[in-house]
Formats: C-alpha cells, structure tokens, sequence
C-alpha cells in the first residue's frame, strides 16, 4: 500500500478522485440524519402527550426510537467523521491518498450499514442504540455496526499513515494544526472502540447466532459505556476542528493560539475513556470506589472543552474587531451573521454551553442520581449532539457541499433560516425534555399511548412539543438547501469555496509543541490509563459473569 502513496501536490485529476469519495461520505451521513430525525418531532409530540404513532410506518414507538439513536447517533457520525477526517488532512499535507482503499472502507461501511438498516427497519432489531442485553437483535445488526467500525478504521489507518509518510518527507517539522487534530481524533477512536468491538465480537455476535446462551447485561452495560462516553468526543472533536481551524477565517480573524488547539485535543486523547462509568452511576454491582475514580476522571475530561470554549471565543473576538466590533459584546455583534455557515457555527456553541453546563452537573453522581433515566438526559444530548455536533456539521455543509460538488449554495437565505430554526428548537427541546425531567417524567417511554399519563406538566410538555415542530421545519429547510445545491448547474471555479484553513504560525522551536506531536509515545500513555482503569473492573466483571437469555426483540 504504501507504495501508492505520492507526496506531490494534487493535479485537478487527482483532487476530483480524492472529493467523490469524501463526498459520498458525507451525503450518505446527511441522509442517515434526515431520516432518522424524521421520527424526532414524533418523540417531541409523545412528550407532549401527543400520540402519532398510528400514522407513522413503524411497529411501535421503539422501533422509531432505534431508527432515531441508530441512524443520528451512530450513522450520521460516524460517516461525516470519515469523510472529513480523512479529507482535510489530505489536503493540508497535500499528499496523494490510496483511494482505493478508502473506497474499499466506503464499500465495507456501506454493506455494513445496508444489513444493520434491513434488520431496524424490519423490526428485527428494536433494542434502542445502546443494544443493552437481554434484549436480542438479529444477528446482522451487530455484524452491520462492527462493519461500519471497521470501516472508519480503515480509513483512519490511511489518514494515519499519510501523517507517517509526510514526517518522513518533513523530517524535524510539526505537524499541521488540522491534521495534528484529525490523527489524534482518528487515534483517539481507535481507542474508543475497543469496548464495543469486544462486546460484539465476543459476546453479542455468538450469542445472536446462537453459539453462546447468554450474556451478562452488566458486563455488557460496562462495554457499552467503555466506548459510549469516549464515542461523544468522536463526534464532537470534528466540530472543534472547525471551530478552531476554520472558522476564523470563515468570520473574517485568526485563530489566536495554536499550541492550546494542540494541547486540548491531546487531552482528549489521554482522558476520554476513563470515564465511561458516569453511565452506570447508579448501576447496581459495581463498587463505589469505582465508580468515584471514573467520576474524578469525568471532572478532568472538562478541562480541554474549557480551553476550547476560551480559544476560540478569542479567536471569533479577533474577527469581530477586524470587522469594526467594539466593546464587550459589539465583537460578537459584528460577527458575519448573514452567513449560514459562520452563523450555524457560533449558534452551535452558543447553546452547547447549556450541554455543557448540564454535563458538568451530571458528571457528579448524587445529581445524576436524581435523573437518570429521565428525560433530563436527552435533554442534556440534544444541547451537545443536536447542536455542537449536527449544527455544526449542517453549517460545515454550506460550504462544504458546494467544494465538494463545484456547484454555488442554493437558497442562502434559507440556509440561515434552518440554522436558527434548528438553534431555537434544539434549545427548545434540550429545555423542555431538561424540564419534565426533573418532575421525573422517564426517557425511552411512549408516555402519549398510556391511558393515563401521570406526567402531565403543561409548560415543559409544551416547549418540547412546540421545540418538535421547529426542528422539522429546520429539517425540511435543510433538505431544500442540500437538494438545490446538489441539482444546480456548475458553478464557475471562483465561486466555488476553498476549504477555509485559519492555520496560526506554530511554534516550532518550542519544546513542548514538539512534545504534544510525539504522538506514537502518548498512545502508548493512553492506552496505559485505560488499561490501568478499565483493567481491574472489567477482569472481575470477566471472571463472574452471570449470563441471562434472550428476551428476543422481535
Ligand atoms: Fe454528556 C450522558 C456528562 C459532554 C452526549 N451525554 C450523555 C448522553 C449522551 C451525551 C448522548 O456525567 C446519554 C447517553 C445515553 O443514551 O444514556 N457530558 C458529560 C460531561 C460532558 C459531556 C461532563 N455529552 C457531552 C457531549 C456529548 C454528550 C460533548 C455529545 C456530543 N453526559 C454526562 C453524564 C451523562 C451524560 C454524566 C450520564 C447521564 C445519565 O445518568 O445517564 C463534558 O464533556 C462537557 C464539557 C463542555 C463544556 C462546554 C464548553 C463550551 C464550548 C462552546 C463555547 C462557546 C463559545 C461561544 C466560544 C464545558 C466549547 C462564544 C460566545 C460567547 C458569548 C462567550
Ligand atoms: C432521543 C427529539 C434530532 C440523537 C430523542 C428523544 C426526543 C428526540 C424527544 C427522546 C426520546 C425518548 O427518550 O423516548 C429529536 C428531534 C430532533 C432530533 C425533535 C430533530 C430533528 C437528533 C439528532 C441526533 C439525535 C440530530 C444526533 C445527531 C438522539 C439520540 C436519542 C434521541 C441518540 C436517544 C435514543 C434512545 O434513548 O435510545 N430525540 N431528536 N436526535 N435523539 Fe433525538
Ligand atoms: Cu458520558
């Protein structure tokens, strides 16, 4: 393989080979996303009390609930992750990528997803998309799910080894502030993931086909959540990607520091799966002390979005004086509202500090106590997977699509409309659900087909309802923008955006910047503390399993 790689700048032929493959990527991801929100409003309305379960073509209200968590959470991405995270490294280190083995993963990711969805969507796999046994898919679900992961891996040893090969070519250089961050996000998953792929490969893919008689929830809850903390920084580091790299200079500045973009992603890489039991904090077998370490874990895993929050609120204030803002709050005034991709960008941050916040709070375990498995915890991910994350994709897109397809943004004005739309009742729903969450309403209930609902908070039933209708609107407003770009005539090459690199100088003589890109030593450290932390945990939960049946899903 390594052969194929070239380090020369790209010929027109060449950039064309290496955009359909990242655009396939992410087409695909937006169209995971647009059907699985479909049944979003609907979730909104049965908090609402209002039940529309017998118009919608699905078995029950848990088959649209796994759609939902499948297709958004997992689907949507980890497909535009791939594509981005192998397309802007490539083209900040100006290296030929072997693309066909990224098509060889597409395919791979696509047969993957292609069995997973048959199973969802025949409803022989409504078991929510954390999959917790006892309930049982069909067995091409999980296989569907590790071939995706696969996939991504497979891309990622690519964008990995192009890094490799650039150093070669660069021997004592730094590397690029982009693909520093998107080697790390790629590290950073292949850490992540070792959880899951163990818990379906060992256990849930055997017990599926019959070959094991079952499987101990609590060692699976303990896999899950091993991966299912650390999965959310992969899907929100592409975002602060953008944030810190591309951003700026979509608003007009500069990023102000690049060393603190450098240090925040490392502490990801080292922090990020030690924390995975803030998910099981009232889970029953698991002991205390345990369970203190992963929260004191869970406080440090703060630190780097902070960073990130201060980096980059400086570097959009560089853009707002540029653009003759004054004042504590005329910077942020001045900001190029009237563009949808800068506006979607900071409205995303803007109300994942809400997602933030609430995160903090659940972090320490006597509050969580108080809302777990209430509607409050969709409320907390609606404000940091619904906005950091799919807001920020969905602005990335305005301009992204457009390079990508060498066709001008279509409906610019409606662009801005679904990015506030989608703003507005994203914070409605993370509001709402927050709300009726503290009343105790639970999550994951068809609480609209009980015949008595005994949750019955008018205000907060409202907002998410209301909160439900906006983002459809938000949806649809997208969906016109995506499809007017994609069916547009080609635009001529000047208007065709570039990708908007803010890169600050680096510091290359400074120690410690060579330090934070001496990344084969710090996966080693990472690697070191998760396995000091989940080490111990999961050899006892190893050694006493208790395995319980199949209490099929279908
Ligand atoms: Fe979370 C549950 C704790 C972040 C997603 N979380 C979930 C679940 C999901 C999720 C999906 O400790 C539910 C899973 C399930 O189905 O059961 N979460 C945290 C903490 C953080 C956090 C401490 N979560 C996220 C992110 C997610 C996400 C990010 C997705 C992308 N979460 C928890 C806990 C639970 C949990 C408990 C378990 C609850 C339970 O009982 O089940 C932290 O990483 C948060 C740090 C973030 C910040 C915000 C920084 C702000 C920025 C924007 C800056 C704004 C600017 C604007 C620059 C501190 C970066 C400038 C303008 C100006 C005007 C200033
Ligand atoms: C669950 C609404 C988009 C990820 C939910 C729930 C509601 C909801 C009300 C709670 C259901 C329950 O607990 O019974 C919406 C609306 C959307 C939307 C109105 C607008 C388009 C998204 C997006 C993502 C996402 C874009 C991720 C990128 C999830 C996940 C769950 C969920 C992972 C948890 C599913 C589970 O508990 O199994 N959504 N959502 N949603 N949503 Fe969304
Ligand atoms: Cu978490």
């Amino acid at each position: 393989m390594s052969a194929t790689i070239v380090t020369m700048p790209l010929d027109r032929a060449g950039l064309r080979r290496l955009k359909a493959p990242a655009l396939t990527l992410i087409l695909t991801a937006f169209a995971a996303m647009v059907v699985g929100s479909i049944f979003g409003p609907a979730q909104a309305l049965n908090y609402a009390n209002i039940n529309i379960y017998g118009h919608l073509p699905v078995a029950s209200y848990y088959q649209g609930l796994t759609i939902h968590g499948v297709l958004n959470g997992l689907v949507f991405t980890t497909f535009f992750n791939t594509g981005v995270l192998f397309y802007f490294p490539a083209r900040e280190l100006n290296m030929r990528v072997n693309t066909g083995w990224i098509w060889l993963a597409i395919v791979v990711m696509l047969f993957g997803l292609a069995l997973s969805l048959t199973a969802t969507l025949s409803n022989h796999a409504t078991v929510l998309y954390t999959f917790y046994p006892p309930l049982q898919a069909v067995w091409s679900f999980y296989v569907g799910l590790a071939l995706v992961v696969v996939g991504s891996l497979m891309v990622a040893a690519e964008t990995i080894r192009q890094r490799l090969a650039w150093k070669r070519a660069n021997p004592g250089r730094i590397t690029p502030l982009v693909s520093y961050m998107s080697v790390v996000t790629w590290i950073l998953w292949g850490l992540t993931t070792i959880g899951i792929v163990a818990e379906l490969v060992f256990w849930l893919i055997p017990w599926s086909l019959g070959m094991l008689k079952g499987v101990d929830p609590l060692l699976a809850l303990t896999l899950f959540w091993f991966t299912g903390h650390a999965i959310v920084y992969f899907w929100v580091l592409p975002a602060y990607i953008s944030w810190y790299a591309l951003l700026p200079r979509e608003a007009g500045g500069r990023l102000v520091s690049d060393t603190l973009g450098r240090i925040s992603f490392l502490l990801f890489l080292l922090f990020s799966v030690e924390v995975g039991l803030h998910h099981e904090a009232v889970a029953p077998g698991i002991a205390m002390g345990w369970k203190m370490e992963q929260m004191v874990f869970t406080f440090f895993i703060v630190a780097p979005s902070l960073l990130t929050a201060f980096t980059v609120a400086a570097s959009l204030e560089t853009a707002g004086h540029a653009r003759g803002g004054r004042g504590w709050i005329g910077w942020l005034t001045a900001l190029p509202w009237d563009d949808p991709s800068v506006a979607g960008q900071v409205l995303a941050m803007l109300t994942f500090i809400l997602g933030g916040a609430t995160g903090i709070l659940l972090a320490s375990m006597p509050n969580d106590a108080l809302v777990h498995n209430t509607a409050f915890i969709p409320g907390h991910f609606h404000v940091t997977v619904g906005t950091a994350t799919a807001l920020t994709f969905i602005a990335m897109s305005y301009w992204l699509i457009p390079h990508l397809t060498g066709k001008r943004l279509y409906g610019r004005k409606i662009a801005l409309v679904s990015v506030w739309l989608w703003a507005i009742g994203m914070m409605g729903i993370g509001v709402g659900l927050m709300w009726q969450g503290l009343y105790g309403t639970p999550r994951r209930d068809w609480i609209s087909g009980i015949a008595h609902d005994p949750y019955v908070h008018v205000v907060p039933m409202a907002i998410t309802g209301i909160a439900g209708v906006i983002l459809l609107a938000a949806l649809i407003c997208f969906l016109i923008v995506t499809l007017g770009t994609l069916f547009s005539a080609a635009a001529s090459p000047s208007e065709v955006p570039e990708i908007p690199f803010a890169n600050a100088p680096i510091d290359e003589t400074s120690r410690w910047v060579r330090l934070t890109d001496r990344l084969g030593p710090w996966t080693l450290v990472a690697f070191v503390l998760i396995a000091a932390v989940y080490g111990p945990l999961l050899g006892i939960l190893i050694a006493h399993q208790i395995p319980v049946g199949a209490n099929t899903a279908y």
